[in-house]
């Protein structure tokens, strides 16, 4: 046990949220830093909080007392590398901060799209009057989310989406109990789950099993009619599968916060597809961010001083 850890954070923090962590460990010698900077300051740093998606790879050689890196984020792909999977260096993540916003972020997806708000926002600008015919007009109620993915994010969404009176329907690797799901399904009958659904919601971490996940047999597998809104990463999908689709109607739509590059460049089709509604990766961003991701570290950092396990560890051989 180490009685006064060095802290490296990437990220500014207030003093109100420097209390979440000296409460825990109060001879904490916390040090804030840009990563551009942070090659000196990692060089004696026992615990490095980041992002993860900084790519702290070109310095992490020299972080020589280096013992856990805790991700501020739930995907933590650029943490994860030959050198942290190889070394006994403990990697946790923010996992179970994300649900609310997200949910709230997905939700927003669907109604835009269900009731047309992009459309009559357009006409607004225009100072047009114009009701679209009753059948474009849609409810949720009743309809069919399939969750690909079903961790915390999942759990909350489908949580907001029973409140909606929606079926609910989710691919999980273990077969649990869930409270808001009525049929869970193995990843091995995915295809099959799709072809049931009004909205698929992709809530999955981006791992080697995961990397390009959906393709064309996917997005075949789903109903014309249906909506894809995917909010964990770019690269479970294949961007040039998913554009074809939406080209060829083949998906009604499709509502995306992550893209295979970020930011999504200007000569992206994507920008310009009328069924395509595009957030710039920010479905988990709310004003209390920052405090939650802070408060979870200070009682992984509780546990780690106690000798316990980390209560988000993650597993880095699967990565999640
Ligand atoms: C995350 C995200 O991984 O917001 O936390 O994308």
């Amino acid at each position: 046990m180490i009685a006064a850890p060095k802290i490296l954070i990437l990220n500014p923090i207030s003093d109100r949220q420097k209390s979440f962590i000296t409460r825990v460990a109060p001879a904490a010698d916390i040090i804030t830093a840009e990563l551009r900077d942070a090659a000196g300051p990692m060089v004696n740093s026992d615990i490095l909080v980041a992002w993860g998606f900084n790519n702290i790879r070109p310095f992490y050689g020299q972080a020589k007392s280096l013992r856990w890196i805790h991700a501020l984020t739930a995907g933590v792909e650029a943490l994860i590398f030959p050198e942290t999977q190889q070394d006994p260096v403990l990697i946790s993540n923010s996992k179970g901060i994300h649900g609310v916003p997200m949910a709230e972020h997905v939700l927003g997806l669907m109604l835009s799209f269900t009731r047309r708000l992009p459309q009559l926002y357009r006409q607004q600008l225009q100072h047009q009057w114009k009701r679209p015919p009753l059948g474009e007009l849609q409810e949720i109620n009743g309809k069919t989310m399939a969750i690909v993915g079903l961790g915390a994010i999942g759990h909350e969404i489908a949580k907001k989406a029973k409140a909606m009176d929606m079926r609910v329907i989710a691919a999980k690797r273990e077969m649990t109990q869930e409270p808001f799901v009525d049929r869970l399904y193995r990843p091995e009958q995915l295809l099959e789950m799709l072809s049931e659904a009004d909205f698929v919601v992709v809530t999955l971490p981006l791992t080697d099993a995961t990397q390009n996940l959906f393709g064309r047999e996917q997005f075949a597998a789903m109903k014309p009619t249906a909506f894809f809104i995917n909010v964990s990463r770019g690269g479970v999908v294949q961007e040039d599968q998913l554009i074809a689709a939406l080209q060829e109607n083949r998906l009604a739509g499709a509502g995306l916060d992550v893209f295979v590059e970020e930011p999504l460049p200007e000569t992206s089709p994507l920008w310009d597809l009328p069924n395509v509604l595009i957030t710039p990766h920010l479905a988990a961003i709310s004003p209390v961010y920052l405090d939650r991701a802070l408060q979870l570290f200070a009682e992984n950092l509780a546990a780690f001083m106690a000798g316990r396990p980390l209560p988000t560890l993650i597993d880095k051989q699967r990565g999640y």
